[in-house]
Formats: structure tokens, C-alpha cells, sequence
């Protein structure tokens, strides 16, 4: 079966996260993706946060499945000229260097546009134009300068992130739908283009409804479904944290179940949907609720959303939160469990749907991967281990047409 781009070749040119999230996307949907590494170091993530000594970490391992990799020295002649060489062969140079990293290296969009004019150029920055587009930035900076970290967390309490790394790998995704839209309109262009994905950007993307929030707070000055509303708690100019509360227009909160005393995920996350109260009423065992005009109608119910919760939670206290979710879903009320990362690595179904798969690795063995989220019907992700530094760096050269000879040069200079 053919894979949805096959064919497209891809230069990667990225390191640590949100670069490889993207190009780890397109060669599952069949791209050619080649790494290009620093020689002899490779990306830094191979040797961050190691749990086996001498093994490619589980950072890089899960972030470069399904790559070739080269080492290459792009700031020598002769590597540059390895470079010029894949820069003319491929569709698509994806990097998320530092700014400016590309242009020092002497790979400016107008050398790039004219070593080949069909070359896509993708790039990740921290910043989109503005005062801080010379910045670096990782992941939690893009959370902070996004709109995340502000509207994370308790009311009473510090600016929080979050565990999803919506920075990086939500800058990365954005990215690949970047890259697949320019490949789309070459098809009718003949031409190439830039694509920019800023994680500020990206995560501000992610936050739209906070966005949304921030007009209505100023247009009304307070947000009922907010838990400082029924807290009888002052509004100020910006959007303050929610603590759990839900992002839409249903009140939702993280509710205990039996067992929190000792299992920090002993909850569930509850949505008191308005077309299910009557059966929410009735599961708690608070019928007289569906009439009484202080809950019967979701705007008398706002003032007292943390009463009510409060009421919820005495249910839910009585049952594990894998019964409550099954008894809930039966009256089709909105609920889901809080699912440590050990329930949903040993989860079969996510096994099943190859949403998690176990690779196997020369070096370091079997390891748990997140394969491919987008499953499409006519183009399956088949996962293989990421590639070891430099491990396809002679069969690249020799397929864009380099010699044993040449190639054996190269590596006597250390260009490879
Ligand atoms: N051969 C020779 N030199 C190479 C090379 C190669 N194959 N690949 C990269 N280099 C060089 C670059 O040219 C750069 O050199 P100069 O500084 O002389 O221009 C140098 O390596 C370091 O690149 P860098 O500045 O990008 O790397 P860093 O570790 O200092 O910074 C990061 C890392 C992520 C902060 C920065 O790359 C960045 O801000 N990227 C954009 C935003 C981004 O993607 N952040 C997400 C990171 S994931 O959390």
C-alpha cells in the first residue's frame, strides 16, 4: 500500500523537540525524512535525560522514528556543498534552529530559492516578527508567552504549565499542516515558499477561548460559568485562572473518587452537561434538583456550581473512578476518568489502534512509543525505531551520487 507521501523528500534539519515532532509526523504519513545531525555530537536530545548509559535516550528515541540519519558539518566547504547537494534533491528543509542559525551558515532564503526554487523552507522560531524574534525558547517560555501559563492553575495560586507540550509539539503540528498546505499549492505554483510557525503563535492558537474570555470580561467585567463567580470573588482587568473549570459553555470540575486518599489520580472529570441534569439528579440521588427552580435551569444553577460539584463529589467519593465513568456513560453524562501515565501505557485499546506501540531498538531494547495520533484509512503508520547518529549517512551520499572515494574523503576530514 502506498503511504500518502511517498515520494517527498524531506531535509531535516531540526533538534530537541518541536522541529523532530513535525518531521516524525510527515515520515509517517511516507515522506523520506534525513536527518542531518552536527558530526560526531548528533542532536542533544540523544543524550539528555538518559535512563541507560550509551543508549539513545527516550527524548530523542520517541521524537525521530522512521528517519534516516547523516552527520554532516555544514559550516565546512565541503559539508556545505553535501548541503547544497540535498538542498537541490528535496522538497522541504524543515529547521528550528536559533534565528538567524541558517543565514550565518550561509543558507539565506534567497541562496536556498536559488539553489532550488521549489524548496519549501519550514522553519520553528520562539517568536513570530516583533521585539523578541531574536530570542531562543523552549517549551514552557512558549506556554508562558502564549497565554497558557496565565490561564493555568489555581485562582489563589502561582501561574502554571502544563504537562502537554503544546510549545513544542503543538508548534511542530502546526507546523507539518504548513508544510502539507505548501506542497499542496507548489502542485498549482511551481514555486516554493516559507513556511513560520512561532510556538507563541501556536500556543496563543491553543488558547483561543481565553482569548474569547478576555473580550467578555471586558465587555460584562465577570464570566458566571468561572469558579470565582460562584466564590463571590472580584474580577480583575485579565483573565484569571479556572482552576478546573471547563473551557466551554457546560460547568465541568475534577471530582475525588473512592481511593484519592492514597491515589493522586483517584478522580474523575465531570461535566454537568444541561440536557443530562435530570439524570445527573437522579445517579446522585437528588431528584427534588430537576424541579427546584435554585438548579432546574443551568443559569440558576451558575451561583451555586461549587455547592453542586460539592453534592456530585459525594457520589463520586463512592465508587472507583472506572465505576462512576461506567455508570455515568450509561445516562450519556460527559465524564472521564483521570488516567495516570501507567493506566494508559498498559491500556490494550491504545495498543490496539497503534496510538501506543513497543519498539524495538539495536541498542537500547524494547521501549513504549506514541505512534502516530492521525490514523488515515488509505495511508497506515507503520512506527520503526529512530535511526543511530549517522547510521545512513554513506547510503544518503551515495544515492545523491557521492563516491566510495568522495565519500571516504569526506569522513577523513570529519565533514561526516
Ligand atoms: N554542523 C555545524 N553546525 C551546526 C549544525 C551542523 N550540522 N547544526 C547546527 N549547527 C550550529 C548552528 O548553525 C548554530 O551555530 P551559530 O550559533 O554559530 O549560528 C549552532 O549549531 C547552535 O544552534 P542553536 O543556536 O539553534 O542551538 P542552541 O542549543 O543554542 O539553542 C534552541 C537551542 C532550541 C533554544 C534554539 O535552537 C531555538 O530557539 N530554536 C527555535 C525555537 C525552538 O524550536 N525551540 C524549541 C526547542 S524544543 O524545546
Amino acid at each position: 500500500m502506498t503511504k500518502a507521501l511517498e515520494g517527498v523528500r524531506i531535509l531535516d534539519f531540526t533538534h530537541v523537540q518541536s522541529g523532530p515532532t513535525c518531521t516524525q509526523l510527515l515520515a509517517w504519513f511516507g515522506a523520506d525524512v534525513i536527518k542531518v545531525e552536527k558530526t560526531g555530537e548528533g542532536d542533544a536530545t540523544r543524550g539528555q535525560l538518559r535512563d541507560i548509559q550509551d543508549a539513545d535516550s527516550l527524548y530523542f528515541t520517541m521524537l525521530n522514528h522512521n528517519k534516516r540519519s547523516i552527520t554532516l558539518d555544514t559550516k565546512k566547504p565541503s559539508g556545505k556543498q553535501v548541503l547544497e547537494t540535498l538542498i537541490k534533491e528535496c522538497d522541504v528543509m524543515v529547521e528550528n534552529f536559533a534565528p538567524g542559525a541558517l543565514d550565518r551558515m550561509g543558507f539565506t532564503w534567497e541562496r536556498i530559492q536559488e539553489l532550488n526554487p521549489k524548496m519549501i523552507v519550514a522553519s520553528v522560531k520562539g517568536f513570530g516578527p516583533g521585539p523578541y524574534e531574536d530570542c531562543k525558547v523552549y517549551e514552557n517560555v512558549a506556554q508562558c508567552t502564549g497565554g497558557a501559563a496565565s490561564t493555568t492553575g489555581f485562582d489563589d495560586g502561582p501561574p502554571m504549565v502544563t504537562g502537554a507540550q503544546i510549545g513544542d509539539s503543538g508548534t511542530g503540528l502546526h507546523l507539518a499542516l504548513g508544510i502539507v498546505t505548501a506542497l499542496y499549492q507548489r502542485e498549482k505554483t511551481g514555486r516554493g515558499q516559507k513556511v513560520l510557525a512561532a510556538m507563541q503563535d501556536a500556543v496563543l492558537n491553543l488558547c483561543r477561548v481565553k482569548l474569547r474570555d478576555q473580550q467578555r470580561l471586558e465587555r460584562t467585567g465577570v464570566m458566571e460559568e468561572y469558579p470565582q463567580f460562584s466564590d463571590g470573588k472580584a474580577f480583575g482587568e485579565a483573565v484569571p485562572r479556572a482552576g478546573n473549570a471547563s473551557g466551554g459553555g457546560q460547568p465541568g470540575w475534577v471530582l475525588r473518587c473512592k481511593g484519592w486518599e492514597t491515589d493522586p489520580n483517584a478522580y474523575i472529570y465531570f461535566i454537568a452537561q444541561a440536557p443530562v441534569w435530570g439524570a445527573i439528579c437522579k445517579v446522585i440521588g437528588r431528584e427534588e434538583w430537576i424541579t427546584d427552580p435554585d438548579y432546574a435551569t443551568p443559569r440558576a444553577r451558575l451561583p451555586r456550581l461549587k455547592s453542586i460539584f460539592a453534592t456530585i463529589e459525594e457520589w463520586t467519593m463512592t465508587k472507583t473512578k472506572f465505576e462512576a465513568m461506567d455508570i455515568l456513560n450509561e445516562f450519556d453524562i460527559p465524564c472521564g476518568p483521570i488516567l495516570s501515565m501507567k493506566e494508559i501505557a498498559e491500556e490494550p485499546s491504545l495498543r490496539e489502534t497503534g496510538t501506543i506501540v513497543e519498539v524495538d531498538h539495536p541498542v537500547r531494547g524494547k521501549y513504549l512509543t506514541v505512534g502516530n495520533p492521525i490514523k488515515l484509512s488509505d495511508s497506515p503508520t507503520d512506527v520503526t525505531r529512530s535511526p543511530l547518529l549517522g547510521e545512513h549517512t554513506d547510503e544518503v551520499l551515495a544515492q545523491l551520487g557521492y563516491s566510495a572515494e568522495a565519500i571516504a574523503a569526506l569522513r577523513e576530514e570529519r565533514v561526516i
